[in-house]
C-alpha cells in the first residue's frame, strides 16, 4: 500500500443549473469527500491506496463503496454503521468563483467512527498516512480515531501528511478549530495548508513566517498553497515557489486541493524533488477545477504530462 487515508465521504448532489439552489429542480448525484478524493486521485495515477471510513447501512452507503472500489481504492477497511445514515452534501453553484457547500452530515455514519475502527496492521504497511482537519471536526470519537491512526503511523515509520482543510461550518468555535488543527499539525511530518488556513492558525504573516511556525511544531515539509498564484514549498534544505498553470475556465473549484495533494504525494512516491512534486500538484489542482465534480477531473499520468508540457512550452 502506498497511501492510506481516513475520513468521511458523502453523496454529493450538484444542481444542473447555476444560481440559488432553491430554484434548482434537477440535481446530479456524485461522490465527494476530501480523503477519498485524494485516494482516488492517487489510484488514477497508478498507486495503491486504501480508504478507512464508515458508511450507513443504506443504498447511498452501498453506492459510495462500489464507486470508490471501482476507482481502484481498497475499501476493505470501510465499515457499515447500522443505525446512522451516509452523509450528504450539496454544492450550490452561484457562479464558478462562488461555490457554496451545504452539509447534511450531522450524526452521519462516518461521524460515529471510533478508535476500534482503525487497524494497526493496515496502516503499518503504507508509506504515507493522509489525514485532514475535516475528520476531527465531525465528532470527538472521530478526533480520537484520527489521533489513534497518527499514533499507529508514528510507531511504524509511516509519514503523516496533514491537510488542514478548514471547514468553518463544522467547528463549534474558532478557538477549538485552532487548538485541534495545531495539535494535529504538531504530530504531522508534511503539512499542506492554504495561505488562508495558515493565517487562520497564526494570523497574517509572510509565507516564510508560516513555514517557520510549522517547522517549530515539528514539520519536515511545509507546502503553502496560494490558489491561482501558485505554491510555496519549504524544507530544511530548500525553499521556493512554483507558479500555477493557466486554467481556461474554472467550472468547479471544489476538490482542487485534494487534486493537489494527490499530485504532490505521487511526486514524493516517484522520488521527484520537492519542486517537481509541487508542480505536479499544481497541475492536477488546475485540471480538477476545469471539470464539474470533486473527482471527475483527476487525470491519469499521461494526461498530466500532456498538460504540463504545453503549459511549459507556452512560457518559454
Ligand atoms: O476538498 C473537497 C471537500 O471539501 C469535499 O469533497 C467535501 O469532504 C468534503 C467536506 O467535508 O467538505
Amino acid at each position: 500500500m502506498d497511501v492510506v487515508t481516513l475520513g468521511e465521504s458523502m453523496i454529493l448532489f450538484t444542481p444542473e443549473s447555476n444560481g440559488l439552489m432553491r430554484y434548482a429542480p434537477v440535481f446530479s448525484r456524485k461522490i465527494g469527500g476530501a480523503e477519498s478524493n485524494v485516494a482516488i486521485g492517487l489510484a488514477r495515477l497508478g498507486y495503491r491506496t486504501g480508504w478507512i471510513s464508515k458508511v450507513g447501512d443504506d443504498e447511498f452507503g452501498r453506492a459510495m463503496i462500489s464507486f470508490i472500489r471501482g476507482e481502484g481504492v481498497d475499501v476493505s477497511q470501510v465499515k457499515s454503521a447500522p443505525s446512522a445514515p451516509t452523509g450528504i452534501y450539496f454544492k450550490e453553484l452561484r457562479k464558478s468563483s462562488d461555490v457554496r457547500v451545504q452539509y447534511y452530515r450531522k450524526g452521519s455514519a462516518a461521524s460515529t467512527m471510533a478508535k476500534s475502527d482503525v487497524s494497526e496492521e493496515y496502516i503499518a504497511q503504507a508509506s504515507y498516512l493522509h489525514i485532514t482537519g475535516i475528520t476531527p471536526a465531525l465528532s470527538e470519537s472521530c478526533y480520537e480515531t484520527m489521533l489513534e491512526a497518527i499514533r499507529i503511523a508514528k510507531r511504524n515509520n509511516v509519514k503523516v501528511i496533514f491537510d488542514p482543510n478548514l471547514r468553518e461550518k463544522l467547528w463549534v468555535s474558532k478557538e477549538k478549530a485552532q487548538q485541534v488543527l495545531l495539535e494535529i499539525a504538531s504530530q504531522s511530518d508534511i503539512i499542506l495548508p492554504g495561505m488562508s488556513e495558515a493565517a487562520y492558525l497564526f494570523g497574517e504573516k509572510e509565507p516564510a513566517d508560516y513555514a517557520e511556525s510549522f517547522f517549530k511544531l515539528g514539520a519536515e515539509f511545509v507546502i503553502l498553497k496560494a490558489g491561482k498564484e501558485g505554491t510555496y514549498y519549504y524544507s530544511e534544505a530548500q525553499s521556493g515557489f512554483a507558479a500555477s498553470f493557466p486554467v481556461e475556465q474554472v467550472v468547479d473549484p471544489v476538490g482542487a486541493g485534494d487534486g493537489f495533494a494527490a499530485g504532490f504525494i505521487s511526486g514524493l512516491l516517484d522520488g521527484m524533488t520537492l519542486e517537481e512534486s509541487v508542480q505536479r500538484g499544481n497541475a492536477i489542482g488546475a485540471m480538477v477545477t476545469m471539470v464539474n465534480g470533486d473527482v471527475e477531473g483527476l487525470p491519469e499520468k499521461a494526461e498530466i504530462d500532456r498538460f504540463i508540457k504545453p503549459a511549459k512550452d507556452d512560457v518559454s
